[in-house]
């Protein structure tokens, strides 16, 4: 039953996303996470002409709340971008198992609103790719570990994972 199930789901044509190809190296000692995003294939394309101008946000949540955020270069007419660009977060031993990591495709647009072309999230309580990637990279530590994985709605990632507001910055509460 469960086979059939996901058989079947992935045969839904609206589902396809593309895919995105990202590594992950973390190093307990010095409490460092780096995100390299590599390259991206098949995504939708939101633009006239059969094209798009994907950038890649690379979010952290801690304990559900939105952190800290980065964001890729934009490129311009593509479904299959390369970007091989690297993040580095602090994030100590203590956070890394409270840490959800969001990866989230847009569409760059100058005059209209930028759309979201597809999210996944990664974490100690994701699952499937998303899970095996992460604990990949918990048991190899200072190596870097890349992985495809396939992009999911904005929608299916956000009810599933439900982030609080931002953690507000120290320095903004009143003395
Ligand atoms: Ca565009």
């Amino acid at each position: 039953v469960v086979t059939f199930f996901i058989f079947s789901f992935h045969l839904l044509p609206d589902e396809e996303l593309g895919d995105i190809c990202f590594s992950l190296r973390y190093v307990p000692t010095a409490g460092k996470l780096t995100v390299i995003i590599l390259e991206a294939r098949n995504l939708k394309s939101m633009d006239v002409g059969g094209y798009s101008d994907p950038y890649v946000k690379v979010q952290l949540a801690l304990d559900k709340r939105k952190w800290k955020k980065r964001k890729t270069s934009i490129k311009k007419k593509t479904v299959n971008p390369y970007y091989n660009e690297s993040f580095t977060f602090d994030v100590s031993f203590e956070q890394i198992q409270r840490v959800h990591l969001v990866i989230s495709v847009w569409d760059h647009d100058k005059v209209t609103k930028n759309d979201a072309m597809g999210k996944i999230f990664l974490g100690c309580d994701a699952s499937g790719n998303q899970l095996r990637h992460w604990a990949d990279m918990l048991s190899n530590p200072r190596r870097p570990v890349a992985q495809w994985h396939s992009l999911l709605t904005a929608a299916q990632v956000n009810s599933t994972l439900r982030l609080k507001k931002k953690i507000p910055l120290l320095d903004k509460f009143p003395v």
